[in-house]
């Protein structure tokens, strides 16, 4: 008999992925959208979010996790895309040695708690040939790195302030949540309840911890609409006739909200919607596939 993990290497050029992931969380989701555009097959682990008995191996104690070939782990989102991407410029430099060059650095936040950052996340490590291959002009690389900064740092966070903007939107958010994730029946009662309650109060605290304005769609309206201005009218996508890493970036985190009232809502009240139906075509037909 084929075993289908072997037919998954050789279709995925050779790597064996999994993906530790919540299906609903926009870090995982950046990470799916980078693996499918790029039509890299890979395995899903959903993880409970309560006991998170899944990464129970791992130091590293959130998701995404990618698991390649059972043995080198890569940790945080950017970290992995960029990694991959490096990967997929020269299929002949190992991932164990890609890794290398994002470093982990442990320090303490404002908020006096330990965060782990990773250096370089943003680059892909090229060879001046490469370079030349990826970003043939100059410049783009520089705006790709700025707006994958600005999709981690302050994109993601309108994602909560608006789904559970209201108590109605709390619910349903986490309606949604436990019908996508991984919940037992008791977890997910009172998930459904306790949780919508807690992220209703968290997703105020969370509004003026970054500054949002009362009304947090009018953040939600402009962040896309200066994501749509800033690819203008001459392109298709941040990267020209097909997406790059910061158009990957954005449509993987406004993703999460599909099906939600701030995702109707953002694409009736902004200009996101051409490009985000070419993204999701591009997504779906493994247009990135090499
Ligand atoms: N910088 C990380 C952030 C990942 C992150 O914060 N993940 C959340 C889920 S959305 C998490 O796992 N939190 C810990 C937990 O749920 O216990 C990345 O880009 O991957």
């Amino acid at each position: 008999m084929v075993d289908p993990l072997s037919l998954l290497q050789v279709s995925g050029g050779g790597l064996k992925l999994i993906l530790y992931q919540y299906k609903t969380c926009p870090f995982c989701s950046k990470v799916r959208a980078f693996l499918d555009y790029h039509g890299l097959p890979y395995e899903i682990v959903e993880v409970n979010p309560v006991m998170r008995k899944e990464i129970k191996w791992s130091d590293y104690r959130k998701v995404p996790i990618l698991m390649v070939d059972g043995e080198v782990q890569l940790n945080d989102s950017t970290v992995i895309i960029s990694s991959l991407r490096t990967h997929l410029m020269n299929k002949e430099r190992s991932m164990a040695e890609i890794l290398q060059c994002y470093p982990a650095m442990k320090s303490v936040n404002d908020r006096g708690k330990e965060v782990t950052e990773y250096n370089n996340k943003y680059w892909v490590m090229l060879t001046e040939a490469e370079s030349l291959e990826l970003y043939p002009d100059k410049g783009i690389q520089k705006e790709e790195i700025k707006w994958r900064t600005w999709t981690d740092e302050w994109l993601v966070h309108l994602i909560s302030p608006n789904v559970y903007r209201t108590t109605g939107e709390a619910m349903a958010s986490f309606d949604y949540i436990v019908r996508e994730g991984k919940f037992s029946p008791m977890e997910g009662f009172f998930a459904k309840y306790v949780g919508a309650a807690a992220m209703y109060i968290i997703a105020k605290r969370l509004k003026s911890r970054h500054n949002l304005q009362d009304d947090v769609r009018e953040d939600l309206y402009k962040a896309v609409n200066d994501w749509v201005a800033a690819i203008g009218k001459k392109r298709k996508f941040m990267g020209g006739d097909q997406p790059n890493l910061a158009d990957l970036a954005v449509f993987g985190v406004l993703r999460v909200m599909e099906g939600l009232e701030a995702f109707d809502d953002m694409m009736k009240n902004s200009k996101v919607k051409p490009w985000y139906r070419r993204m999701e075509s591009a997504s779906l037909n493994h247009e990135g596939r090499t």
